[in-house]
């Protein structure tokens, strides 16, 4: 027996896809199960505009619109729909309620510098007690000062700041929400305190009035416009707040045994290395190794460290097209299992990884720099990127440790990268300890968990948890020999502290 539908959008940096839950009785197990099909899947491309790099919102607004249709052109019911993306960005609507502009991209270059401004002014401390996230360029709050320091007129005009996935959301319903995830990733909203922080807004010349107080996961907030059911000749579907930053509804999705600490990692365009906790662990020890606690959903907190992660090898790959010669993911992890070991090693989140365009170079002169083997083949160059990435894994796992006093026996992995099979056994081998992988499509399916528990089919985040583990099979990566790893550690350790 089919128990409810439910549509799920998920729009990552790199691509955004469509997928209907089912959730289903099995009479026989006694239990419910999950059945998830994609049902559509579109490119997400940044374009550069005069001199500011932006998303193309109408695009992918265009893009959900068809997934909708899809959806009911395909004989799928859905009661409601949720949406997650990417953290940190945000639209801007005027009093009329119009969109200012088109959204700026995370990556674009308003905000170089603008991380070391902001702790000569406000001071690095008070900044993570305050807001007790890791000091990335993207965070909303550099943004924001990045355009009140040029005296945006769009900031001057807006009466509503709407975060990318509650953007999207009221296009479709009309309705203009915060979602309670999303609201964490802006360094403007205090955790501990649960409040947004005004007076550091208003010394920024951030207007407080733009900011709406947030709702949480698992709450149904309106439905499709009239206008929009009447364009798609479909019926009003119910809005889901789900865990709409995409990290957040990847962590409801990792299937852990409840009751017991875990560690995973989120791998997509970014690796979100974390663990789940009850409370924000705002300390000095969490700022000096530059962890975030990202509110998670279920009343959680994720104590989390962004790592550059495969956005590196995305550029690569790009760079390659460009040049004619186009490989699949798949391909070019083929060639890095070829390429020798350990020849070049880099810490992914050196600064100089993260600007769009010219990572090829930008890779060779840190290995030219830092005195190592040149990498020129794709399988030199991804081998390098992927061995790096799981290093930096073991190194995040190991900070992680400290700053919990917990250990953890072994690292779940979810989301697009661990199609990846080289990164995850690398990974197993790099921490000593076993990965275990699954959901890919870890995100859509916590985006479906919290309409799940807003639809009463499930009790709240540890019953909706446990369906992953019912529905979706777990891979296993056994680690390797450790002593190959030894010196490779001890090699990015140096890396990491001379470069
Ligand atoms: P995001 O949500 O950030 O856009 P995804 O979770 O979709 O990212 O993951 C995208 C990444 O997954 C790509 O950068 C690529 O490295 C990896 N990937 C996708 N498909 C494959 C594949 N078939 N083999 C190896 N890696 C893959
Ligand atoms: C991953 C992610 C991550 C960061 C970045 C901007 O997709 O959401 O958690 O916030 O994008």
């Amino acid at each position: 027996t089919k128990l409810a539908t439910v549509l799920a959008f998920d729009l990552g940096a790199s691509s955004g896809r469509a997928l209907i839950g089912e959730l289903v009785r099995d009479e026989a197990a006694g239990s419910n199960k999950l059945q998830v099909t994609e049902i559509h899947r579109f490119p997400n491309q940044p374009v550069a505009l005069n001199g500011h790099l932006h998303w193309d919102i109408l695009r992918l607004l265009q893009e959900l619109k068809i997934g909708i249709r899809k959806a009911f052109q395909l004989g799928y019911e859905p009661q409601t729909f949720g949406i997650d993306t990417w953290g940190v960005d945000f639209g801007l609507l005027d009093a009329n309620g119009e969109l200012l502009g088109n959204p700026y991209h995370y990556r674009d270059s308003q905000t170089d510098g603008i991380v070391e401004e902001l702790n000569e002014l406000i001071g690095k401390e008070r900044l993570y007690e305050q807001g007790g996230l890791q000091f990335m360029p993207f965070n909303t709050i550099n943004q924001l000062y990045a355009m009140s320091k040029a005296g945006s007129p769009k900031l001057a005009a807006a009466s509503t700041l709407l975060l990318t996935p509650d953007l999207l959301a009221y296009f479709l319903t009309g309705e203009k929400i915060c979602e309670f995830t999303m609201a964490t990733t802006t360094q403007l909203f205090q955790p501990k305190e649960q409040l947004w922080n005004k007076p550091l807004m208003e010394k920024l010349g951030i207007p407080s009035k733009l900011f709406i107080e947030p709702t949480h996961a698992g709450t149904i907030f309106g439905q499709l416009t009239d206008e929009v059911c009447e364009e798609l000749g479909v019926p009003p579907i119910r809005a889901v707040a789900v865990g709409s930053h995409d990290t957040e509804s990847a962590a409801a999705a990792v299937p852990a045994v409840a009751g017991r600490p875990f560690a995973y990692v989120v791998c997509g365009t970014w690796s979100l290395l974390g663990t789940e906790l009850g409370n924000p662990l705002v300390t000095p020890e969490a700022q000096s190794l530059d962890f975030s606690n990202e509110g998670g959903v279920g009343g959680t907190y994720q104590l989390l460290k962004n790592i550059m992660g495969l956005w590196i090898l995305q550029e690569c790959k790009r760079e390659w097209d460009e040049q004619g010669n186009e490989l699949s993911f798949s391909e070019i992890t083929a060639h890095a299992e070829q390429a020798e070991p350990f020849r070049s090693l880099i810490n992914p989140d050196d600064a100089s990884f993260y600007a769009p365009a010219g990572m090829i170079k930008r890779l060779q002169a840190y290995c030219k720099e830092t005195g190592q083997f040149v990498p020129q083949s794709v399988g030199e160059i991804a081998r390098c990127i992927i061995e790096s990435l799981a290093l930096r894994y073991n190194q995040a796992l190991g900070q992680m440790e400290e700053l919990t006093g917990q250990s953890f026996s072994g690292l779940h992995m979810v989301g697009g990268g661990i199609q990846n099979e080289l990164l995850c056994r690398l990974t197993a081998s790099a921490i000593g300890r076993p990965v275990w992988t699954g959901p890919v499509e870890a995100s859509a399916i916590g985006n479906m968990q919290m309409q799940f528990v807003a639809l009463g089919q499930c009790k709240n985040l540890a019953e909706s948890r446990s369906l992953v583990e019912a529905s979706f099979p777990m891979e296993q990566y056994a680690p390797g020999p450790t002593h190959d790893w030894a010196a490779a550690i001890e090699r990015f350790e140096r890396l990491c502290r001379e470069k």
